[in-house]
């Protein structure tokens, strides 16, 4: 239902889909039978002349049951929930499969900051590029991100991505994405835990771009002095046919 308004951009997305499908069918279903139900009996047994109220206690076995059988369908529908919403946030939360890139992201009222590990790949080194309120990353990729706030607690959310972390203040949060090479393209990041007045403000927009679109951007943001020989041999090549079909 879900990627009809927003598509799935990562390979966690379908899993976090199924779950919310789920809840909601299953609640959806007792909604309905139950109301159902309340309605049926609100017109069935309403008042009439001549007929006297009954009082039930309900400690007849009959009536005893008409309460433990919905009771145990409804425990079990929890237990199916549970169960799948275990395997999911196993998946989103606590695996960490081997990163390719790593990306810092620093949330601060209000704006979010994004350091990218640029050309060699190795966060923390002298040619990262940093950003504002603007996150590239290549599609098929796996990311660990690391996660900070500065001043208050904040909230990564990414609707594509089914991603949604808490920032906060002190300590750093660890996650992973992996996006679709289905969702090439720009989108939505927003900050999705009340931290002030510009809370609402504090969006951000996600690039995610293929692998030569991404070492294009990587080269645009490098200062020359930074770019090692294989980008500098790219970029040469790139200005010698340019020259040749111009
Ligand atoms: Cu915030």
């Amino acid at each position: 239902m879900l990627e009809k308004l927003v598509p799935r951009g990562s390979t966690y997305a379908a899993d976090i889909d199924l779950l919310f499908d789920v809840i909601t069918y299953l609640v959806g279903f007792w909604f309905i039978l139950v109301f159902g139900f309340f309605l049926y009996c609100l017109f069935r047994f309403r008042r009439k002349a001549g007929v006297k109220a009954q009082y039930i206690t309900g400690e007849t076995h009959k009536q005893k049951m008409a309460i433990e059988v919905p009771h145990y369908l409804i425990l079990g529908c929890d237990v199916v929930i549970l169960i799948m919403t275990f395997f999911v946030w196993h998946k989103v939360k606590i695996d960490m499969p081997t990163p390719d890139e790593e990306v810092r992201i620093v949330a601060q009222q209000w704006a979010w900051s994004f350091y990218h590990a640029g050309q060699d790949g190795i966060l923390g080194t002298e040619d990262d590029i940093a950003t504002v309120n603007e996150l590239h990353i290549k599609a098929g990729t796996q990311y660990k991100f690391h996660l900070e706030a500065t001043d208050v607690m904040h909230s990564f959310s990414v609707p594509i991505f089914r991603l949604k972390q808490d920032a906060i203040p002190g300590r750093i949060i660890y996650g992973h994405f992996n996006a679709l090479d289905t969702v090439i393209g720009e989108w939505d990041i927003q900050c999705a835990e009340m931290c002030g007045y510009m809370h609402g403000g504090m969006g951000a927009r996600l690039f995610v771009e293929t692998p030569e679109q991404h070492a294009e951007w990587i080269a645009a943001n490098t200062p020359d002095h930074l770019k090692t020989a294989s980008i500098a041999a790219t970029t040469t090549q790139e200005s010698k046919e340019d020259a040749k079909n111009g």
